[in-house]
């Protein structure tokens, strides 16, 4: 629990300096926060503008999980490493237009309910 709030600190605190970033830069980053827990994925946004992104994929569970995105009807899966307990990863691509679909890789996770789908609308 304790590293759980741990992780909840460093991913907020990771989250407020993004304002500033993405104003001083020409480019606009998008983020988008995704929480994994026994067994379901929450997103802190559930439609985001295309472009450069970070997916921000944290473990608020007990055992070690991990983040796949891909768009629906593309080819490319971009794949985050094993993350464990309380710990967190910032997967970086570039988002099209579409539907994503994001899933736990682990086990029978997906089917347990480790999964979510992210809309991209046109920038
Ligand atoms: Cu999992």
């Amino acid at each position: 629990m304790r590293r759980a709030a741990l992780a909840a600190l460093v991913a907020i605190a990771g989250l407020a300096v993004v304002p500033a970033e993405a104003a001083e830069g020409p480019i606009k980053i998008t983020r988008v926060q995704v929480s994994g827990k026994e067994f379901f994925y929450a997103l802190s946004r559930r439609t985001v503008a295309s472009g450069p992104a970070i997916v921000q994929f944290v473990n608020f569970g007990e055992d070690p999980h991990d983040m796949r995105i891909r768009r629906v009807g593309g080819t490319h899966t971009y794949k985050t490493p094993l993350v464990q307990p309380g710990a967190y990863f910032d997967l970086e691509l570039k988002l099209q237009p579409g539907r994503y679909k994001l899933w736990c890789s682990i086990a029978n996770h997906e089917a347990l309910g480790m999964k979510a789908m992210l809309t991209v609308r046109a920038s």
